[in-house]
């Protein structure tokens, strides 16, 4: 296959051919969108040929393939990525210019695929970049939503939640295969035959759905390698009934439709409800079966041995979300291709690797036993069996202890009869990683620690990373040219290379420079927030942002509380507002749509931001900025603005997080607690240029076991009581004491989080931010350092750790 020319001219031929053989318009009549299909058509023009070579080189190498599975990937907008990764950005703008259209127009047009929630989703989507930059043969699966992760809109302050119809305008970088589709199952029952002279096992469901593969280009960072990103739709086998529609009643003819269709509507529904709740498993099993099938089936070759799986390929289970995989690879190669158990189990065991994602104890996965009886019956005995060998396994070891063997087993008892998909994961897994060194450990020491003594070596750690191509090249183009002139260019794909910039930072010159950068992406931003949302963002202002999703553990609420207290103490005259370092705060964060207390939070904060944003006593030297439904494109625009990067969880509650590395990359400095990755970028960029704070995770524990009275410290603090009195008193809502009373209770009640034993320490880490602040240039060189010592967050490194610890794979020749 040949690409078109790579020329400006070479390039106008193609979009103006796709304008008018693809979107059926001429240049003069098209609008904004049309262009912005065929320009996204004549990208995909010029990968095309490396994407089909590829394949079929994968092909021809049948080397070990990299198949990573996640009901997530929040992939963020594709065009400038594609650009970046086949060299075109300058002809393609050249050649848009020559057609009078402007590429910004085409950028604004673009909607990003939310397919994912936040960081998990997100992690998902660096990975496949990376792999794909390093030659390694892969394939993204998930499911194709309908409906990403919702719009978030303020209604009075409060996040109402708006669907995200990204498919409505067309959907250029996907190509549906609709004869590819695999058939998935569900329900039924299973019964025993003899198949001569040898019992087994086969399942009779009572219902299919189709699974219909949408192919994504993953493009490589300029070494001509384009990757496959598979996403399943769910349709209806026999989508309509003209026999009932004839009879009149329409709807109940597409009845199989609509609810064939359900199962890739929306990401992550609601699962408060049971119809919620069934319909996430069904999700979760339907993406995995198809992907499983798919392999098999379509990627490995007819007749292929299937002792040799492990040596083609690895499952990497992202969470627990597609953990319903083992007993369906069980299954098939049981029930469906006739091997003895043990064999399979032996094949199973090295075919599957976990990641763990978390470490709130709420958020390890549990199916009950009724529900996934009722829809994956077969699955559910080849469930019980793995755990009555496993079980066994752990009594040959440790004897009859049968508190060991109620904690272990996979099937849970309390409160109700439930798998636990981490446990099976854990047993199933070649390999378990955590994602951070201190989240892995608290794994092995904490959360699985019975199955870390059973199997030591499983246990391993990969820190996250987060792909410089999107967070610093396109994200931060100005910091891009001038690491590149500073650098050369090759730190795009060996991050390490930035600890170049060390020298540099002692040098008055580049340090000058670098604040113009950052200075020019603040001015970048406030132009941003001004046409999204019509706020600004004044250039003296110390910019501190917070974003990531709403969650009590993350402790939005110690932030409101700093900025309550600051302002609090202008209005009290405790501090004059001319003597204050002038900040604006910057938050992003969506709540799940049914976490109320997340929810009333937003509201607080929306709420602290009306009132202090117009207070003229605070004579604008604080401001609140909460622009509603951050995405990964707004984070492209906020994260090279910031200057402080809060990351103030709980320490031993963030498994990781993947906005400090994004943040600390663009020169942000952190504040932060020993939290997941913080404590690794604590030791890399130095105690001098981080703000440490908070307990550690052994002095959290410790208070807990002592018992926590949040109360006490409400008591011993008049600046903390002043803040949590101001909120109580109704000064952020009308008067009104009633509407954030449940917040102001819970943290003086239960507070489970510690907000307000850590609230202290904070506060006092803050002074030290405005007191560093202060020294501009010693500012600017700290920012400096934290870029030049966080090459390790890259996720290529990450790749790196997966392909020598976990897959054992190799890139592509
Ligand atoms: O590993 C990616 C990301 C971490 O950086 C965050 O710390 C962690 O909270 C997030 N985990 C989830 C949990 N989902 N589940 N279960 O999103 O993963």
């Amino acid at each position: 296959m040949i690409s078109p020319p790579a020329s400006v001219d070479g390039f106008v031929k193609q979009f103006l051919a796709n304008l008018n053989f693809d979107q059926g318009v001429s240049l003069s009549a098209s609008d904004a969108n049309d262009q912005y299909l065929a320009l996204a058509g004549t990208v995909r023009d010029y990968l095309m040929a490396r994407w089909l070579e590829d394949q079929t080189r994968q092909r021809e190498q049948q080397a070990k393939t990299v198949c990573y599975l996640s009901a997530e990937y929040l992939l963020g907008k594709q065009l400038d990525n594609n650009l970046l990764a086949a060299r075109l950005g300058e002809i393609a703008t050249d050649a848009l210019e020559q057609c009078g259209i402007s590429m910004d127009d085409m950028r604004e047009v673009e909607v990003e695929p939310g397919l994912g929630n936040g960081g998990l989703g997100r992690l998902a989507a660096c990975f496949i970049d990376s792999l794909a930059t390093m030659s390694v043969p892969t394939i993204g699966y998930g499911i194709r939503y309908e409906y990403g992760i919702f719009r978030q809109t303020f209604v009075d302050g409060q996040q109402v939640e708006q669907p995200d119809a990204w498919l409505r305008m067309g959907s250029p970088w996907e190509f549906p295969h609709p004869e590819a589709a695999q058939t998935i199952s569900f329900g039924g029952r299973t019964e025993t035959y003899d198949d001569e002279g040898v019992t087994r096992t086969r399942w009779i469901p009572d219902w299919n759905v189709l699974a219909v593969p949408y192919n994504m280009m993953v493009p490589g960072y300029h070494n001509g390698r384009v990757n496959t990103l598979r996403l399943w739709r769910a349709a209806a086998t026999n989508a309509f009934d003209l026999r009932i529609f004839n009879s009149g009643d329409y709807e109940e003819s597409v009845r199989a439709q609509t609810f064939a269709e359900n199962i890739s509507k929306v990401l992550y529904p609601e699962d408060s409800t049971p119809q919620g709740k069934e319909l996430r498993l069904q999700q979760q099993y339907f993406f995995v079966a198809a992907s499983i099938n798919d392999f098999l089936d379509r990627v490995l070759p007819e007749g292929f041995d299937l002792e040799k799986l492990p040596d083609r390929v690895i499952f990497q289970l992202n969470d627990t979300h597609p953990v319903i995989g083992v007993p369906e690879l069980m299954r098939v190669l049981v029930d469906e291709r006739g091997m003895e158990w043990e064999d399979a189990w032996a094949i199973t065991q090295k075919c599957f690797a976990y990641t763990c994602h978390t470490l709130l104890p709420e958020a390890l996965e549990v199916w009950s036993v009724d529900l996934l009886g009722r829809l994956l019956p077969r699955h559910l005995e080849i469930i019980y069996r793995i755990n009555d060998d496993f079980l066994e396994e752990v009594r040959e070891k440790f004897g009859d202890d049968m508190m060991r063997i109620r904690n272990m087993s996979i099937i849970g008892e309390h409160p109700y009869r439930s798998v636990r998909m981490a446990y099976l994961a854990t047993v199933a897994g070649a390999k378990v990683n955590g994602v951070a060194e201190l989240h892995s450990q608290l794994l092995r020491d904490k959360v699985l620690h019975e199955f870390a003594e059973m199997y030591p070596d499983k246990f391993t750690n990969v820190t996250n990373g987060v792909t410089p191509r999107r967070f610093i090249r396109l994200a931060n183009p100005s910091l891009a040219s001038l690491i590149t002139e500073a650098l050369g260019a090759g730190w795009t794909v060996d991050l390490e290379r930035l600890r170049g910039l060390e020298a540099l930072a002692e040098d008055p010159e580049f340090r000058e420079r670098f604040a113009a950068v950052k200075a020019g992406n603040k001015r970048r931003l406030s132009d941003v927030l001004e046409r999204r949302d019509g706020v600004t963002i004044d250039d003296n202002h110390l910019l501190d942002v917070m974003v990531k999703r709403l969650h009590e553990y993350k402790r939005q609420t110690l932030k409101v509380l700093h900025i309550v207290t600051e302002y609090e103490s202008i209005i009290s005259g405790k501090v004059a507002a001319a003597d204050i370092q002038p900040r604006t705060f910057i938050f992003g964060a969506k709540a799940a749509p049914g976490y109320a207390m997340a929810k009333r939070i937003i509201h607080l904060i929306n709420s602290v931001a009306s009132v202090v944003n117009n207070d003229p006593r605070v004579e604008g030297r604080l401001k609140v900025v909460f622009p509603p439904n951050y995405n990964v494109t707004l984070a492209e625009s906020i994260i090279p603005a910031a200057d402080l990067s809060e990351q103030i969880s709980l320490a031993g509650k963030e498994a990781s997080g993947t906005g400090n590395m994004k943040l600390a990359l663009n020169g942000a400095l952190t504040i932060g607690t020993d939290d997941g990755a913080n404590v690794e970028i604590r030791q890399l960029v130095g105690d001098d240029n981080f703000f440490l704070f908070g307990m550690s995770e052994p002095e959290v524990e410790a208070l807990w076991a002592k018992g926590y009275k949040p109360a006490d410290f409400y008591q011993a603090d008049p600046q903390l009581r002043a803040a949590m009195d101001l909120i109580a008193s109704g000064a952020f809502s009308g008067g009104d004491r009633t509407v954030f009373e449940p917040v102001v209770s819970n943290l003086l009640y239960d507070d489970r989080f510690m907000v307000l034993a850590d609230y202290a320490s904070y506060i006092e880490a803050q002074k030290r931010v405005d007191l560093a602040y202060a020294d501009q240039d010693a500012w600017t060189r700290s920012a400096i350092l934290n870029i030049a010592r966080s090459g390790f967050f890259s996720s290529d490194r990450s790749m790196r750790d997966y392909l020598d610890r976990i897959w054992h794979a190799r890139p592509l020749l």
